[in-house]
């Protein structure tokens, strides 16, 4: 087992620049301000938390133009170059790296830095979104929405020479998303040529959320031995489970439905690191930023074990 509850280091990323609204920024302090750190010491973990911040943001660019349709590419590669660092960094040393975003784009570094450490590792992905757009073709421009094309070996064509650092780690039968309900044509076609198994919404609906992640679990983790980097977005929850997010969608996961995932994935004891992110303090009124802030932490305490007996 990985996460016999030793040290979480706890990588706050204040960084937007993957998307456009300003806010997601916040969402690491407001978390922290919530408690999020208490919460896990008394879980019984210890937390390694860098009181100074590692603030992402001082490595944004001033001059950052588009790079074809790619928005702030630039500030993207440079803050995910310095979190996959601090994620291997913790993973080396034998802790559960959490990250706090921020927007999506950072996955780009988290998931390379679980990589360095843990080569066999597989990825769930809890999403509205499937985050597959190869830079080519993303029309939005925003690189929230491309994070796994830089991943995954061949999706991205011709090489961007800001983000030549990334190595694809991950091969596709090591990912498996769930809640999806917002993808776009290239990604379907991807998700299609690459075989990618996808739990979109309508196969919640189906089949319930227990047998969907056992079903995930199965595909990307036969044996349960590979350890598991989750990267949840938090607009896989429905949008009045979670209001305040940049790109909510209707339709999504309840509350409980989040929860059993997070539990589900703890109980195996193979979760090494996880991703919480858009989270928006801005978007809506004080209600709907406390109610996301809220199950954003209720959704990492549980993949740390809370509600395991
Ligand atoms: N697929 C759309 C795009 O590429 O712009 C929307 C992406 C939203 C991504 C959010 C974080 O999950
Ligand atoms: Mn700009
Ligand atoms: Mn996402
Ligand atoms: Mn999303």
């Amino acid at each position: 087992k990985f996460n016999e509850k030793k040290t979480v280091s706890v990588l706050g990323v204040d960084f937007s620049g993957g998307q456009p609204k300003a806010g997601v920024d916040e969402g690491p302090f407001q978390m922290i301000e919530f408690g999020i750190l208490d919460q896990i010491k008394e879980l019984g973990w210890g937390v390694e938390f860098d009181g100074s911040f590692p603030n992402y943001k001082k490595l944004v660019p001033v001059e950052d133009p588009d790079i074809g349709n790619m928005k702030h590419p630039r500030a993207v590669s440079n803050v995910t170059r310095a979190l996959a660092r601090h994620v291997r960094d913790s993973a080396m040393k034998g802790n559960f790296a959490l990250s706090l975003g921020g927007d999506h784009s950072i996955a780009i570094g988290t998931v390379s830095g679980t990589a360095a450490v843990h080569d066999d590792f597989c990825l769930i992905w809890i999403d509205a979104h499937a985050d597959i757009n190869p830079v080519a073709e993303t029309t939005s421009g925003n690189l929230h929405g491309c994070p796994i094309s830089f991943l995954i070996d061949g999706i991205n064509k011709s090489a961007v020479p800001e983000f030549e650092w990334v190595k694809p780690c991950l091969t596709p039968d090591r990912l498996v998303y769930i809640g999806l309900r917002d993808v776009d044509i290239p990604e379907r076609r991807i998700i299609k040529e690459l075989g990618i198994r996808a739990f979109s919404m309508h196969d919640v609906d189906r089949h319930g959320i227990g047998k969907v992640v056992e079903m995930a679990l199965d595909h990307v983790n036969p044996h349960r031995n590979r350890p598991i980097h989750l990267s949840f977005d938090v607009d896989a929850l429905d949008p009045t489970v979670a209001p305040a997010t940049g790109t909510p969608v209707r339709g999504g996961l309840s509350f409980r439905e989040g929860h059993y995932i997070c539990e589900a994935i703890a109980e195996t004891g193979l979760l090494v690191a996880m991703d919480m992110v858009e989270v928006n303090p801005t978007l809506g009124s004080d209600e709907s930023l406390l109610q996301t802030v809220t199950v954003g932490c209720s959704l990492v305490r549980c993949a740390l074990g809370e509600t395991l007996l």
